[in-house]
């Protein structure tokens, strides 16, 4: 048996590439979870085996989670079991990389900081500087995250991390695969926990989808429908640009007429065609080779928001605005006209003022900065100054 390590075991890890590595056999996975022991807690009670509610499917049990470890219970077992592993995924979501506004590793973040410092590790980034210093033997470290070029993004922050930290990594020997990932997996809820009989269930839609850059250092899963490409790039546009970049327009503008779920915001007649409007403008921004697949990835993109079953809500999707806002619309502004995106970059900002007036403090790494911003002088300016967009203030605000 093969073995991959994996940080963060949330559901999405749990639905996506726990779920192709189990169909795919011969390797099984451990878990790190960085802070919380929820997920260990509940999962060691059963054999780390859950089930996935997939829709339409049915219900299919996954027993390839051999064990889970708590960083922050035990940092020194984690690297230990890095030094085994042949393959090192992460999903621990945008903001645990750590990178300011312009996508640098932040050496000012106090989690950073104090990984730099020697106390622990304790984020992902220390664990992989860490873990990966003097290593010769070859092993693949492969980003699952949302992010575009998530491979090359999580390699520049090791690399600057070990630099600061006067790590020496042996790169040849290590690769950092870029790749797409694709899966709506909603919270899971006491219903679904209910009608599978698992406190641990995760729920899922039918759909998958994976490209992956063709780049390990080793051996690897032989994941069945995963594309592996040359170039990830086009395949991260289109996904991070019309999906992603649809979700956050439907959480924000949904959320501010009253929506709770997607499915609902997305029959909205004013939100439908919001929404198509900007996934035919991010389409028309994507690179030659997936521009053509646009239309029909809209319209099957629609079908899947559509699905009443998967109770997919706005807030859930709607959190870590600061750090999706930037390759959600930004990059899609940055690179042509595009006014359903303006709509989307505005929505952002009155969700950021109107829950900062009704005094709920929202749910953001840059929680503390996007209060400060919305009570500044100038709100709009200040909340573009966080996601990197203050040069298009004219564009955004004034249109
Ligand atoms: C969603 C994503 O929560 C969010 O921000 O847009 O988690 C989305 O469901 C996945 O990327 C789909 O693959």
């Amino acid at each position: 048996m093969e073995h991959i390590l994996h940080f963060g075991l949330g559901s999405f890890a749990r639905a996506h590439l726990l779920d192709y590595t189990a169909d795919a056999g011969g390797w099984d996975v451990t878990g790190v979870s960085l802070r919380s022991t929820a997920i260990r807690d509940g999962l060691v009670e059963q054999g780390y085996n859950y089930v996935l509610c997939v829709q339409e499917m049915g219900i299919k049990k996954i027993d390839i989670l051999r064990d889970v470890l708590v960083a922050a219970e035990d940092p020194q077992a984690v690297l230990e079991a890095m030094a085994e592993a042949k393959i090192i995924s992460a999903t621990v979501t945008e903001k645990g990389y750590h990178l300011d506004a312009k996508g640098v590793l932040d050496l000012n973040d106090p989690a950073i900081a104090s990984d730099l410092a020697g106390h622990g590790p304790r984020t992902l980034i220390g664990f992989l500087a860490y873990g990966l210093a003097g290593r010769t033997r070859p092993v693949t470290v492969m980003s699952c995250d949302n992010r575009i070029e998530n491979g090359d993004v999580l390699q520049a922050a090791v690399a600057r991390f070990a630099q600061a930290a006067g790590l020496i990594i042996h790169w040849d020997s290590t690769r950092f695969p870029n790749s797409m990932v694709d899966r709506i997996t909603p919270a899971t809820t006491d219903s679904v926990r209910k009608m599978s009989g698992d406190i641990m269930a995760v729920p899922t839609e039918a759909f998958r989808e994976w490209v992956i850059e063709d780049d390990f250092a080793g051996p690897r899963p032989d994941w069945p429908g995963v594309q592996f490409v040359t170039d990830v790039a086009p395949h991260e546009l289109r996904k991070l640009r019309m999906l992603n970049g649809a979700h956050s327009l439907l959480a924000y503008a949904g959320l501010a007429c009253g929506f709770t779920y997607v499915h609902e915001a997305v029959t909205d007649p004013d939100l439908r065609d919001l929404v198509e409007q900007l996934m035919t403008e991010a389409g028309n921004t994507l690179p030659a080779s997936v521009k053509g697949q646009a239309p029909a990835y809209a319209k099957a993109l629609i079908a899947r928001f559509e699905n009443p079953q998967l109770v997919h809500r706005l807030d859930q999707i709607a959190m870590d605005g600061s750090q999706k806002v930037p390759y959600r619309f930004v990059g899609t502004l940055r690179a042509g006209r595009a006014d359903a995106v303006v709509e989307g970059i505005k929505a952002w900002i009155a969700f950021c003022i109107s829950e900062t007036h009704a005094d709920r403090r929202l749910n953001d790494p840059k929680a503390s900065e996007i209060t400060e911003a919305v009570h500044s002088d100038n709100p709009d300016a200040a909340l573009l100054e966080l996601v990197g967009a203050v040069d298009l203030f004219e564009l955004i605000v004034e249109s």
